[in-house]
């Protein structure tokens, strides 16, 4: 019996930065409107989606730094994509800034959620893995600071029953990891769910530039194929502030093949009916864990017999 989810992925054009947030959750809106009648049960944003993607820039005051991330969500600016998701009756994954006071402590995050069609909170991600630095770097022609903006993520990788399968969610850097499409995995993922900010030039690499699509789009194939998982990467795309972003929105069954791909660099959404179903040859067979993983022979290599230790 196939599971049917009609999924569909919300690419992002640029944001600029004078854009208020309430005129970007209008472009948020009106994707959700279009992917409802499509028939789409979930919609996915971007990471960040709210806003143009400050880690670009380098910000010395801390009011206004904290005037990029969101302190309640919904919050007064994002309280109507919660409600016209309740109307249509769809759920969705939403990527933005998040300030935190934990025990009297603010924290910064960059985070995503999982909001089920009737508008209640299934989960939370806040991201693992923070590219770049911590430290202004003044021959690059753009910035990437999340290191001086964010904390790392405290909330590790979790799954969540919902929407007929099982949710896992990750944001940007993340899907380069294997190992975090593999601990979805092991908790159970069927479906992963991200949202992207990625230049088409890296500063200090400049040699990979020409291999930014190809990287991106190996990364989710391979993961979404060596786990037996769906995986929906959205992408926040198009010149914005003068950092070339990538588009390459993808849909990728767990065979690893993409379904579905973005072909602009502008609010583009991209639709289809995924089959939850479709990871069970995946699951059960060639990649089914239990039978054959052999974790037991994944020992480091120090405590092999005649093994040298691994350099730190
Ligand atoms: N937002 C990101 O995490 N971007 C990184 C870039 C900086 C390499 C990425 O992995 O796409």
């Amino acid at each position: 019996m196939p599971r049917f989810l009609s999924i569909a992925a919300a690419q992002s054009g640029p944001i600029a930065r004078r854009t208020s947030r309430s005129e970007a959750v209008s472009r948020l809106v009106e994707q959700m409107r279009e992917a409802r009648a499509c028939g789409c049960e979930l919609i996915v944003f971007t990471e960040c989606a709210l806003t143009a993607f400050f880690p670009h820039w380098w910000i010395d005051d801390e009011a206004e730094l904290e005037a990029w991330f969101e302190r309640t969500m919904p919050g007064p600016d994002t309280q109507v994509l919660f409600d016209e998701a309740v109307r249509l009756g769809i759920g969705f994954y939403l990527g933005y800034a998040e300030l935190a006071v934990e025990n009297s402590v603010k924290r910064r995050y960059n985070t995503s959620i999982l909001v089920a069609a009737d508008g209640r909170m299934i989960g939370k991600y806040r991201k693992i893995h923070l590219p770049g630095g911590a430290d202004y770097q003044p021959h690059h022609p753009f910035q990437n600071l999340e290191k001086r903006y964010f904390e790392v993520g405290d909330l590790g990788f979790q799954a969540w029953r919902a929407f007929g399968g099982i949710v896992g969610m990750c944001i940007c850097n993340d899907r380069r990891w294997p190992e975090t499409y593999r601990v979805l995995a092991l908790r159970g993922a069927e479906l992963i769910l991200l949202g992207y900010n990625t230049p088409d030039h890296i500063p200090d690499q400049p040699e990979i530039d020409h291999l930014c699509d190809f990287h991106h789009l190996l990364s989710m194939q391979s993961g979404a194929y060596q786990n037996g998982c769906w995986v929906v990467g959205v992408a926040k795309a198009g010149v914005e502030e003068g950092v070339s972003q990538i588009g390459q929105t993808a849909i990728i069954a767990p065979s690893g093949e993409i379904v579905a791909r973005s072909s602009t660099l502008k609010d583009e959404l991209i639709v289809y009916r995924c089959d939850l179903d479709l990871v069970k040859p995946y699951k059960e067979r060639l990649f089914n864990f239990e039978k054959h993983r052999r974790i037991e022979h994944y020992q480091p290599i120090a405590t092999q017999t005649g093994a040298t230790p691994p350099e730190e």
